[in-house]
């Protein structure tokens, strides 16, 4: 809260520090009793800060947005690392270097030798420093899920919340450890955290994955709102009322920081580009978008402007707890990793919520190349499993769409293998949430997500007649684009349909069927021969449809 030139003087701190919490909270002599007989300065008087719940609340007002950082005069300000600058390995420790990649996926030597409270730089757009919160926020617990973590990264993440976050905002730092099997994370972590009363470790008995691991983490929370992070993280500057503001305003609002990036060579912290939203790509790839530049320009788009996303990274975000808990928390079927952000993200658009980035707030995070971790299971296996459940209880028709795009493969077993979805599906119902439909023209209107991959007449290029299903009966005809009977559609499940019927092979010739889509012989694939039951080898050569070609379709994706 000092200018920097009064902050290498332990006596201001102090008596700033006094003075704040006598300002603020005029009832509580204890505190300012224990912060009169510290010697040293600044970091010591956050930790009594912590140590005491100190409550801020004067409704109604407001403060700009606090720089609380003890770190942005370091002890050490040549240390490696510091300031966020890139760190190089010496030569002679390439090799241990190289050796110790593995434990983390990332630099774990450098990692290793950056001060655990090191500065960054404060990446914020100018502005955010002038923006004002209110008195009265709601406080957190940041709850931080972690299996087999990196210790020195693990413990810069700790410090990184106990250094910028205004104390009486901080409720608690929860650390749930899924089952490590380190020895590190035992014993010498509980010593370690036991000098901040604010820690607490809740240790799961079994490896439960991170999706219940955070339900863990968010049943022992006692603040009023939850913060999730990434056991690697550097929370910045004033990261945390920015958050806590929106929330504040509007309880559904889910928020999440700018995830910057600390590189996993050098340790150092970058910069990510402006205007970033969360999207996704069939089918349900996570990926970031950036605004367009001509959406920026009409609506003139500040960077610190909160930031719609149709979904969420899934790591990083701050929730109101009691309406986490009304939108059912995480589906506890979903394993080890993977698709809870999806999952999560559907439930509050479509169930009366919001998702924003804030860009005044900023979280450095270690993207690796690998998991560091086992998955119990097969990894893609479990990942497309939480995808297909997402998928069964959220998508509607547009399932679809995630099938067609690459889990063909789910469908014929889905049912058996994705396990229960019944409390999935009765918690949609009962929240009376809003369809994907919905969704996708409201939230996330340019994504393409046409029902079906192509629709249109089926043309014979040989006879140049159409073919029409009528009175249950195949046949070719005059072509008649507006005749109902002749237009079909090829569906994302690669059937032929028009209606409720489909094609299906029957000795060389073609009938119709009831859909269904679990039927593997209902399913053709178009290939420039012609179409090619999956059923069967090939279409045979002299079948009535072996010279459709693709130009058929009216509509074709
Ligand atoms: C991203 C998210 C991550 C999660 C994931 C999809 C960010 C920055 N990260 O992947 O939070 O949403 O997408 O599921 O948005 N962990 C456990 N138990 C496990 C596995 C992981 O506790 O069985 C912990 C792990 O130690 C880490 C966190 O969960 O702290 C996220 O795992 P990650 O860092 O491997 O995921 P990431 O960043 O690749
Ligand atoms: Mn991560």
């Amino acid at each position: 809260l000092l200018k920097p030139a009064e902050r290498d003087k332990p006596k201001n701190i102090l008596d700033h520090a006094v003075k704040h919490v006598s300002a603020i909270n005029k009832t509580k002599p204890d505190i300012i009793q224990k912060l009169s007989e510290l010697k040293d300065p600044a970091e010591e008087a956050l930790q009594v800060l912590h140590s005491t719940s100190v409550q801020v609340r004067r409704s109604g007002g407001h403060h700009k947005v606090m720089a609380l950082d003890v770190t942005d005069r370091p002890r050490d300000p040549s240390a490696v690392g510091q300031f966020g600058q890139p760190a190089s390995v010496p030569r002679d420790k390439e090799l241990e270097s190289r050796r110790r990649w593995s434990e983390g996926f990332f630099n774990v030597f450098l990692s290793e030798q950056i001060p655990i409270d090191r500065a960054i730089p404060d990446t914020r757009p100018r502005i955010c420093s002038e923006n004002l919160v209110h008195d009265d926020l709601p406080s957190t617990s940041v709850i931080f899920c972690f299996v087999d973590e990196v210790w020195s990264t693990l413990l810069r993440s700790v410090h990184s919340v106990l250094n910028r976050s205004p104390p009486h905002l901080l409720k608690e730092i929860i650390l749930v450890d899924d089952c490590s099997t380190k020895d590190y994370l035992k014993e010498q972590l509980d010593v370690y955290m036991s000098q901040f009363p604010k820690v607490r470790i809740i240790r799961l008995k079994e490896r439960q994955g991170l999706i219940r691991a955070r339900i863990a983490g968010a049943s022992a929370a006692t603040g009023e709102v939850l913060t999730f992070l990434d056991s690697h993280v550097e929370c910045n500057v004033g990261w945390l009322e920015p958050l806590l503001e929106r929330i504040y305003l509007d309880r559904k609002k889910v928020v999440c920081p700018v995830i910057e990036v600390i590189s996993d060579k050098d340790m150092s912290y970058m910069l990510v580009d402006n205007f970033q939203r969360g999207i996704f790509r069939w089918p349900l790839v996570f990926g970031w978008s950036a605004l367009p530049q001509e959406y920026i320009r009409k609506n003139q788009v500040k960077d610190s402007d909160p930031i719609r996303c149709p979904v969420m990274a899934g790591g990083l975000f701050s929730m109101d707890k009691s309406y986490f808990y009304e939108l059912g928390a995480y589906d506890p079927g979903l394993d080890v990793w993977g698709g809870e952000n999806m999952e999560i993200s559907f439930k509050i658009w479509m169930c009366g919520g919001e998702i924003e980035i804030i860009p005044c707030s900023r979280v450095g995070h270690i993207f690796r190349g690998d998991n560091p971790y086992k998955f119990p299971k097969n990894r893609v296996k479990t990942v497309e499993r939480n995808l297909a459940r997402v998928a069964e209880v959220w998508l509607d028709d547009y399932k679809e769409l995630f099938y067609g795009h690459g889990y063909h493969h789910l469908l014929d077993k889905s049912v058996t293998e994705i396990g229960n979805l019944t409390e999935q599906i009765e918690l949609r119902k009962k929240l009376e949430c809003k369809s994907f439909k919905w969704y996708l023209e409201n939230v996330y209107p340019d994504l393409d997500a046409p029902l079906v991959k192509a629709e249109g007449l089926i043309f014979n290029v040989g006879t140049r007649k159409c073919l029409v299903f009528l009175n249950d009966v195949l046949l070719f005809d005059k072509c008649e684009h507006t005749n109902k009977s002749q237009h079909f559609s090829y569906t994302w499940l690669r059937m032929l349909r028009q209606n409720t019927s489909c094609f299906a092979p029957q000795e060389k010739q073609i009938i119709m069927e009831p859909c269904d889509s679990t039927k593997p012989h209902l399913r053709w694939m178009h290939k420039s021969k012609g179409l090619v039951s999956t059923a069967q080898n090939l279409f045979s050569r002299d079948s009535t449809i072996d010279r459709f070609i693709n130009e058929w379709w009216d509509r074709k994706y």
